[in-house]
């Protein structure tokens, strides 16, 4: 039977879920925790289960996936969807606003600009504001229906939001994945033992290409919209007439729209694209350039078309992060740590940005996976800073002969063993500071900017001293004489005395720095940071038991395991007193004594009316409390605000003290 009382309900969680969705996906300000979501998700299904004829089509509950298909069917645009005309360098994006200030007869054109997803074009056909019908681009004319699969993609509201909703409307789009859902799955495959993804562009594809939307559904899609195809408005609602405008209508509807800019003139356009691309890497989800439209409608009309491609739109694309090489030879690389990482030698490829030679190849583990082999023709990618890696063979071009790459039994530099500690994929040298390749890693690390910053004491010089018995360990830099490096290799006697004069010049340096440079595994300059502000002296730290060391903010029981074992072993006791010795020092850090809240256990839950999370929890930090992501017994304090989730009964079950947002405020107090 169906009650008055479930109707009702099942009205008030459509609305909220679809209103999570909305805040999620489209203001991308989540207003509620996932838990809450979820909860609010069971309870609709269970009402649906109860009473089926309460499910309606644009339920938030029909987005799971639907029965297989055994195919997609073809599906004609309403109206179709143009490509769009690339722009490489700036004289093409030059050439590109010449021509439109000609043909419009203005000096300045008002552009919008926006990203250039690097996702899959789509199409999202609504009908009395319900979503009917959803297509691939294909060639532009036809497409894949894939309704059964774009229904389960969150940000795509099943029904448009808003009182007056176009009759009929088509809105074009990209759906992408984000970093963090592509990490994500990739994780799930490997652990599935199924196909990798090579990026999030053809994992976005892929998942856009199940026949089982179920599938679909688990793979955590995005869309963004970015024009409109067809628009049967009423005669009450106000003329759009320009891109901008229509964007704004776009979000009104409920649907997500990228972050756009109006710009005026080229040279706006071309200081947005220099923005964006350095920005790129920063964003959660690929983008391969940036489009420019002239925002005025009527203008665009003026321009019209060539072959397919709209005159008033274009696409300057960033360089390629992405390019096809050879692979030379595959060497194995010793790190500071000992860890074996195999390396690609590359035929010279300009990708990123730069020209890059080599590639990591992470471990024997991925090498294994990739299968690359010495002439192989691989995908190497390069984005931003990060070290170029090698994502893929090209297998159609693999030549005969080859033969699949084995790491070394031995450490190839020094014949040490090799140790594969449990449930790592590393593999590590067991040489330790007798590796000279270690010995070397340890010393430019030591040397390095963040750490002691010795100026002019690079890698190649570092390497050269090693090999000529000069120095074995970072204490033997500050015994190093000007006559010694002058005899060097490339040396002139003016740079020999300029590195005496920044290795003495270095001693004088801070705790954290010393402590950084000491290169203690996983000790970063962070975390470094952190145990000098603790613990404010060298000895202190070096006397830390196992549970002192996991106070501090951000040290897990791992951290401060490998930090008592840097400290107990005595050829590390003697490089620290001969460093003493030689003269290195610095201030003791004064330890803030007002951290009232050191060691204690705080996990937030909810919506905090005053404060962000983040906020919130930098604020415990720095009073020495540790913030967890999950209630246990260990937990002192609850921080719980509005519509929290499940996190606020497990503390009430195990009766941990519980805080709203006034009793925290209070607390800090
Ligand atoms: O972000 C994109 N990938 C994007 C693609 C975008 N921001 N705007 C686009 N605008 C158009 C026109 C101007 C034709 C409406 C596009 C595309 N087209 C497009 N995507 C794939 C083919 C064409």
């Amino acid at each position: 039977m169906t009650s008055q009382e479930n109707i009702d309900r099942a009205r008030v969680l459509r609305r909220k879920i679809n209103q999570a969705n909305i805040d999620y996906y489209v203001l991308d300000e989540p207003a509620i925790p996932d838990a809450e979501y979820d909860r609010m998700m069971q309870e609709l299904i269970a009402i649906e289960d109860e009473c089926p004829e309460l499910i309606t089509k644009d339920s938030p509950t029909q987005r799971v996936g639907a029965r297989p298909l055994d195919s997609f069917s073809e599906v004609k645009h309403v109206v179709p969807m143009l490509s769009l005309s690339n722009a490489f360098d700036e004289e093409e994006m030059t050439a590109f606003d010449h021509r439109v200030r000609e043909m419009l007869e203005q000096d300045q054109i008002e552009y919008v600009g926006e990203t250039k997803f690097d996702g899959l074009a789509i199409s999202l056909l609504y009908e009395d504001g319900v979503l009917t019908r959803a297509a691939t681009r294909g060639d532009g004319v036809t497409g894949e229906d894939v309704t059964q699969n774009a229904r389960t993609i969150r940000g795509i509201p099943l029904r448009l939001q808003g009182k007056s909703t176009p009759k009929r409307f088509e809105v074009r789009g990209e759906i992408v994945m984000t970093h963090q859902a592509f990490d994500k799955l990739n994780e799930k495959q490997k652990a599935k033992e199924e196909k990798i993804f090579v990026n999030p562009r053809n994992a976005a594809a892929g998942s856009m290409r199940q026949l089982d939307s179920r599938i679909t559904a688990d793979r955590q899609l995005s869309f963004f919209a970015y024009s409109v195809g067809l628009f049967e408005k009423d005669e009450q609602s106000p003329e759009i007439t320009s891109h901008s405008e229509m964007l704004v209508r776009l979000k009104t509807f409920g649907l997500p729209v990228s972050e756009i800019m109006v710009l005026k003139g080229l040279k706006a356009c071309l200081l947005y694209y220099r923005t964006m691309n350095n920005l790129r890497n920063s964003l959660d989800y690929d983008i391969d350039g940036v489009v420019f439209k002239i925002n005025d409608f009527k203008q665009q009309e003026i321009m019209g078309f060539v072959s397919r491609a709209p005159r008033w739109a274009i696409a300057y694309k960033f360089p390629p992060e992405e390019e096809l090489t050879q692979v030379l030879d595959i060497e194995v690389q010793v790190g500071r740590t000992g860890a074996l990482t195999p390396v690609a030698r590359l035929e010279p490829v300009f990708v990123g940005g730069v020209t890059v030679t080599n590639a990591t190849l992470h471990n024997e583990d991925e090498i294994k996976r990739k299968d690359v082999r010495v002439g192989d023709t691989v995908i190497v990618r390069r984005a931003g800073d990060v070290i170029p890696e090698v994502l893929k063979v090209v297998m159609e071009k693999r030549p005969d002969n080859t033969r699949p790459f084995k790491m070394p039994a031995k450490c190839p530099i020094c014949d040490s063993d090799i140790e594969r500690e449990e449930g790592e994929t590393v593999i590590r040298c067991s040489g330790g500071l007798y590796c000279s390749a270690q010995q070397v890693q340890a010393i430019i690390h030591f040397a390095s900017r963040r750490a002691m910053d010795i100026d002019g004491l690079g890698d190649k010089l570092i390497e050269q001293l090693v090999e000529k018995g000069l120095i074995n360990n970072v204490s033997d830099l500050y015994g190093l004489q000007q006559t010694q490096l002058a005899c060097l290799e490339r040396m002139a006697e003016k740079s020999a005395s300029n590195i005496i004069s920044a290795l003495n010049n270095s001693k004088k340096t801070t705790l954290d720095r010393f402590l950084y440079a000491l290169g203690i595994r996983e000790v970063g300059d962070a975390t470094a940071r952190s145990l000098a502000n603790h613990f404010g002296n060298l000895s202190a730290i070096q006397s830390a038991t196992q549970e002192a060391l996991e106070d501090v903010a951000d040290v897990g029981p791992i951290v401060a395991k490998h930090i008592v074992t840097f400290f107990s072993q005595t050829h590390n006791q003697e490089v620290i007193n001969n460093l003493l010795t030689a003269g290195v020092h610095w201030s003791d850090v004064e330890v803030k004594a007002e951290q009232p809240l050191r060691g204690k256990i705080f996990v937030i839950t909810g919506t905090l009316k005053g404060m962000k999370r983040e906020e919130v929890k930098q604020r415990l930090l720095a009073l020495g409390a540790k913030v967890s992501g999950s209630v246990s017994k260990k937990t002192d304090y609850v921080i719980v605000g509005s519509d929290p989730g499940s996190k606020a009964e497990k503390a009430r079950k195990l009766e941990v003290e519980i805080l709203d947002e006034a009793g925290f405020l209070s607390l800090l107090e």
